[in-house]
């Protein structure tokens, strides 16, 4: 760290409390900014941990009218449910407030008035949909309309989901309120607007020539922005729920949930430290790093150090190391959609695996481009890595001291050139996993940890203590406290990324804490010591386990389906005439059976009054065959005949196909005659 910085202030992007936190948030931010804080934690540094979740905003108002409850009953649940999950899976914050809390709306409305009254601010009056029948201002997500590019219903004033199109309300073919329904009306209205636009020579000068060492694809998305040319942007809304605006005159809106969120790390902060938060926020010695995923950029390197530029007391970040996203079985991860692995049901469905996941993102980490996540994976880094390296090296270790010196670490005898060489792979290891950390690269900072364990695996198969112990009882001796120095090592290693196996090794190797300075030395445990028990750290995963995950995910498709689904357009209309052609009868399912050979067919006996006829019907994977003896169902009886191989059709049996595809006969609900007429 630059000698000038004295403390590190991290913060975590705060989650929108509308939802669970999934996997690609943690592998986004999470777990990175997790790793990071722990290792300076451990080198001694000061720092403070902050997050906490973002209350306001349009989404929260949209789950809370969907479910018929106040926006303040979604955030109160998802709130304590994200907050739980983070600490059941070791993210460790040194703050987790809530921006509903009342020392969130009072720093952010002063801070939103200090910029006011230093006239900061452009004051402008626009036109904005309004919903005369519920007597509000429509955002956008509350306008919906035809889309102007591909037609379909159903397009919000923001973007359509089905062709992706970004869109502007106005723009918007038929609009309709979803408050009320009702056709809305373009009304005038004013709002407060960041002229980012003026901010534009300093913020190129802070970011293009003092911040080249931002990973890339941050320097990359604030230059397009920059050169783009900043416009000013809108920091208050038409809306009820959020902090209001505290100006006269400005009642019915409220701070934009960006312009008050990103206040959020300060008010969290004051919180846990009201006597000297202003170092932390205000001192040049502070070192300000945010964690947040690749959409949050433009907030967190241009809105949010414009706004603390205005307001004048602020430090500005001094690194923004934003991740790309992490798709999960090769689909964009969807909160709305359901396609996610939520944190809470992790928690819950794999006890005491959270290192495991910790391992798995991180190394799978989309911190240059995104990256995927997939089940399979999961298990195999888990039972190949974590298992079959660290875990097999760890208690072959431990074992062998427990069957040759009943658990005591013996005593270390004449290093030869081999084990000298083996050292020298891992004496450095504390540079190396450093620099990598410093300079945010976890993943391959977790691979140099995982490289101690290859190391030892190698050391003691091409040692072989096991065949040498015969001959030169002395030798073993030898390699076996060299194998237990590795041992520790991985303990201190690890830390940052996997923090429970590794309070569980320390136990067994009777470590009471970590000392991170100890990294990379060969004389951390003793002669004579007494470790404990060998456990094994990680346990395989056995393949139903993670079919059984993607089987939900499956499950969570179809209903996504079932949910999505529109009825296809109705067919051109037809004259009475055409529809007096088709002669639908009820008929009687006297037998039915499989077609030989044809998984799709089941073949009729139907009783039509005359006589009975054969109908075949591609329903074969919807029923089995005695599920539709007895009943009695509606056919087309003036189909002309029809050939299944040596078998004929008389007729077609009439199934609805609903949203996944899956056929449903249709049947009456009163005995009527076999051969009756359907009107
Ligand atoms: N609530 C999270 C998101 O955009 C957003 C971050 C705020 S950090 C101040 O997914
Ligand atoms: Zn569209």
């Amino acid at each position: 760290m630059d000698k000038k910085f004295k403390r590190t202030l991290v913060t975590a992007a705060l989650p929108y409390a509308n939802g669970g936190v999934h996997i690609g948030h943690l592998a986004g931010v999470y777990v990175p900014s997790d790793i990071y804080v722990r290792y300076l934690r451990l080198k001694g540094e000061p720092v403070l941990f902050i997050c906490g979740s973002d209350e306001h905003g349009v989404p929260v108002t949209m789950r809370a009218r969907k479910e018929g409850c106040t926006p303040q009953d979604v955030v109160d649940r998802y709130h304590h449910l994200i907050k739980k999950s983070f600490e059941d899976f070791g993210i460790s914050f040194d703050a987790f407030g809530r921006t509903s809390s009342e020392t969130h709306h009072r720093v952010a409305s002063e801070f939103f008035r200090h910029l006011y009254d230093k006239g900061v601010f452009l004051e402008k009056e626009s036109e904005q949909y309004y919903d005369e029948e519920a007597k509000t201002f429509l955002a956008d997500r509350y306008i919906m309309g035809e889309c102007p590019h591909c037609h379909a219903e159903g397009a919000y004033g923001d973007q359509c989901e089905k062709c992706g199109s970004a869109l502007s309300p106005t723009e918007l073919i038929n609009p309709h309120s979803t408050v009320s329904g009702s056709k809305p009306v373009m009304k005038k209205t004013k709002h407060w607007y960041l002229p980012l636009d003026q901010d534009q020579p300093w913020l190129e000068q802070w970011i293009l020539n003092e911040h080249k060492e931002w990973r890339p694809n941050v320097y990359g998305q604030c230059k397009s922005w920059l050169d783009t040319g900043l416009q000013p942007r809108a920091v208050s809304r038409d809306l009820d729920w959020g902090i209001p605006v505290p100006v006269e005159g400005a009642e019915g809106k409220v701070l934009y949930v960006w312009f008050d969120a990103p206040i959020g790390y300060i008010s969290n902060t004051i919180d846990i430290r009201p006597d000297d938060w202003q170092l932390w926020w205000k001192d040049d010695s502070t070192r300000l790093v945010h964690f947040i995923g690749k959409d949050n950029i433009v907030f967190h390197c241009i809105v949010f150090p414009s706004m603390l530029k205005g307001e004048g007391s602020y430090i500005l970040p001094d690194n923004v190391p934003a991740n790309e996203f992490l798709n999960l079985e090769d689909k964009k991860i969807s909160t709305s959609r359901n396609w996610a692995v939520w944190l809470h049901e992790y928690n819950e469905e794999f006890p005491g695996k959270q290192d495991v996941l910790r391992y798995v993102l991180t190394a799978n980490a989309p911190e240059t481009k995104d990256n995927n996540f997939t089940w399979k994976d999961f298990q195999a880094r888990n039972n190949n890595e974590l298992v079959a390296v660290y875990g097999n090296f760890v208690n072959r270790a431990l074992q062998l001291t427990k069957k040759y010196y009943q658990g005591v670490v013996p005593a270390c005898g004449e290093l030869t050139d081999y084990d000298q060489k083996t050292i020298a792979e891992f004496v450095d290891v504390k540079n190396r996993v450093e620099h990598l950390l410093d300079t945010f690269h976890f993943r391959d900072a977790q691979k140099e940890a995982m490289d101690l364990a290859r190391i030892g695996n190698k050391y003691l198969a091409e040692s072989e203590p096991w065949a040498v112990i015969k001959t030169d009882p002395e030798r073993v001796k030898t390699i076996i406290n060299l194998s237990l120095q590795l041992v520790a090592n991985l303990s201190i290693a690890f830390e940052p990324f996997l923090p429970f196996s590794s309070r569980q090794l320390r136990g067994m190797i009777g470590l009471n804490e970590c000392v991170w300075a100890d990294l990379g030395r060969t004389d951390i445990l003793e002669a004579g010591k007494q470790l404990g028990e060998p456990v094994l750290l990680f346990e395989k995963i056995e393949d139903a386990v993670v079919e059984a995950q993607v089987q939900k995910l499956k499950d969570t498709e179809k209903a996504n389906e079932m949910e999505a689904y529109r009825a296809e357009p109705i067919a051109p209309t037809i004259a009475f005439d055409d529809f007096t052609k088709l002669d639908i009868r009820v008929g009687r399912v006297v037998h039915c059976e499989k077609v030989p050979k044809k998984t799709k067919l089941l073949k009729f006996d139907i009783d039509d009054g005359l006589g009975g006829r054969t109908i075949i019907s591609g329903i074969a994977q919807y029923y089995q065959p005695e599920q539709l003896i007895g009943k009695q169902i509606c056919f087309i009886a003036n189909l002309a005949p029809r050939k299944f191989g040596d078998l004929v059709s008389e007729g077609m049996i009439l199934s609805a196909e609903n949203a996944d595809g899956s056929l449903s006969v249709v049947t009456i609900d009163r005995e009527v005659k076999p051969g009756c007429a359907v009107k």
